[in-house]
């Protein structure tokens, strides 16, 4: 693998982040698509800072992407990069579209342009199968978007299939469902959850405003989806595969079980159900079935669900200074 090159957008990003891991210690020649910002945002890539190559573009502009591929010229290009936040897909809907949407078709134009042959990963998500009315999910499952994420989404996982089949490039799709680490951006539920509690035990605050404590989801661990991720790339022929544990739990018990390993069992004296956090069309339930990918990629998720709420809640409660529980 010592001769093979990745480029990644969105790098900086949880996935990005422990991607460029991965494909460093095998050896990968790594790039990485970074954005301008008022102040730079490295923190995730610390590790292997030495070891990736940053090279300036942003998915809204073709120029910059193309002379990403140009420059680079990658035999595995992996589309990270997104306006991944559904809430905020709401209130920026058009920039989610840009970005989420059409900045997927100027990276697929950018390689057919500049890098033909490279393998091309598309980050599709369990959020494009949206209003549910089969359970669990997999590849065949019916889309039915619930927000202008998952309508971007859609947009690009049918950009990519179109890719694959107009110009015989090789096109991929991961349809992820939700995967969370200690480098999960601080507004998902996840994460907003181990940090509120660090902050709690820590004495920063007394309280937590959380949403739909009902909603239901199919929780991983971000490294094992970087593997998938890679070995779906790895794979002779380009093909569509559902990444997820099989499980859902609720936001109720991912919340009971973080309080609970922080020492904390009266949870409901710190938790407020503020309607702020509702959105205008939710997404009540998701569950993956990854069978196609342990079947082919022989592909597992590792990390169930009581052992993904443990490793943030104790990242998060190292960060505040305390010792775990
Ligand atoms: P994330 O942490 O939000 O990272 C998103 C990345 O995209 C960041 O590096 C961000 O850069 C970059 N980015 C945003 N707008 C950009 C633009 N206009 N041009 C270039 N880069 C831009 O997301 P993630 O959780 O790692 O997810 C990775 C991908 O998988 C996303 O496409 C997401 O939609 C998709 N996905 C995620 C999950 C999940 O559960 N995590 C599940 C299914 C699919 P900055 O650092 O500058 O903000
Ligand atoms: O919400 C409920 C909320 O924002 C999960 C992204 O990575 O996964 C992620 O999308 C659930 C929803 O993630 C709060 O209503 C309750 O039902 O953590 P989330 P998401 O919307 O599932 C998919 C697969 C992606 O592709 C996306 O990029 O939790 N919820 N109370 C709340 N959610 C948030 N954020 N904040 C709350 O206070």
């Amino acid at each position: 693998m010592a001769d093979r090159s990745a480029l990644i957008t969105g790098v900086t990003g949880q996935d990005g982040s422990y991607l460029a891991e991965l494909l460093v210690g095998l050896g990968y020649r790594v790039t990485g698509i970074v954005r301008r910002l008022s102040s730079p945002n490295l923190t995730n890539i610390s590790s292997v800072l030495s070891d990736v190559q940053l090279v300036d573009g942003d998915l809204m502009d073709q120029s910059s992407i193309s002379q990403a591929v140009k420059v680079s010229q990658p035999d595995e290009v992996y589309n990270l990069a997104a306006q991944s936040f559904v809430a905020t897909s709401f209130a920026q809907p058009v920039l989610t579209g840009e970005i989420t949407g059409l900045g997927t078709l100027r990276l697929l134009e950018a390689v057919r342009a500049n890098a033909p042959t490279a393998r091309v990963y598309q980050a599709s998500s369990s959020e494009m199968f949206g209003h549910v009315l089969t359970e669990p999910q997999d590849e065949q499952t019916p889309f039915h978007p619930r927000s202008p994420y998952g309508v971007a989404k859609v947009y690009s996982y049918w950009a990519s299939v179109n890719y694959r089949e107009a110009y015989s490039m090789y096109v991929a799709n991961g349809i992820l469902f939700n995967h969370e680490s200690p480098r999960r951006g601080l507004e998902f539920v996840t994460r907003k959850i181990t940090d509120g509690v660090a902050q709690i035990v820590a004495g920063k605050t007394k309280t937590l405003r959380l949403g739909n404590l009902d909603a239901r989801r199919d929780w991983g661990y971000a490294p094992d989806y970087a593997d998938l991720m890679h070995r779906t790339l790895a794979a002779p022929t380009p093909d569509d595969y559902v990444g997820a544990t099989g499980e859902s739990h609720s936001v109720r018990e991912f919340v009971e079980v973080a309080f609970h390993l922080a020492g904390i069992d009266d949870w409901e004296k710190h938790v407020i159900i503020d309607p702020q956090y509702n959105r205008p069309s939710e997404v009540f339930n998701l569950r993956g079935n990854a069978n196609k990918a342990k079947r082919t990629l022989g592909w597992e998720a590792k990390t169930r669900f009581a052992d993904l709420v443990r490793i943030m809640v104790e990242a998060d409660l190292q960060r505040y200074g305390i010792a775990s529980r």
